[in-house]
């Protein structure tokens, strides 16, 4: 059963959340990916965010660049945490996005992550940690990516 759902703005948004999909699929996370435009897309984005928990999905992570509305809107529509991934706008480098996810007024909150591919990652990750509170195995399987990171760690440089 799809666990976590990843939803961004724009096609041109997949280069930066593909590495959370990547992440998800390195630790076995059923998940999916769709394009759902906050101002493009309302009426899909309404059906993604009202529908998501009687679907089954448990975490939603949203990447959206500019005036990234994507996130916060979602989150008002759902009570499943939702992770935000600002993405690198051209104009203002995603700081715009940033803080277009980060300041949401008390009450509806999205998780939000750094701008680009580490936020993307770390919100594939803590999707991950969320869902292993009550799965044994992917905390076993997280556990030994975390594992495989420090071991990747040379002690000198080459
Ligand atoms: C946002 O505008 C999207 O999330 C994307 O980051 C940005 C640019 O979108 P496109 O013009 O490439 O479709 O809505």
């Amino acid at each position: 059963m799809t666990q976590v759902g990843i939803i961004m703005g724009s096609t041109s948004d997949w280069d930066t959340m593909r590495h959370a999909a990547a992440t998800l699929e390195a630790l076995g996370v059923a998940h999916e990916t769709r394009v759902v435009s906050a101002h493009r897309t309302p009426q899909r984005l309404y059906d993604y965010a009202t529908g998501a928990a009687d679907r089954g999905l448990k975490v939603i992570v949203a990447g959206a660049g500019g005036a990234a509305h994507l996130p916060g809107m979602a989150a008002a529509m759902t009570h499943l945490p939702v992770l935000g991934v600002p993405v690198e706008s051209k104009a203002l480098k995603g700081m715009d996005s940033l803080m277009s996810i980060v300041q949401m007024p008390g009450g509806i909150p999205v998780g939000t992550l750094a701008i680009g591919k580490a936020g993307a990652i770390n919100a594939g990750l803590l999707a991950a940690a969320i869902l292993a509170l009550g799965d044994a195995d992917l905390a076993e399987r997280l556990k030994a990516w975390r594992q495989a990171q420090t071991d990747a760690v040379a002690i000198e440089p080459a």
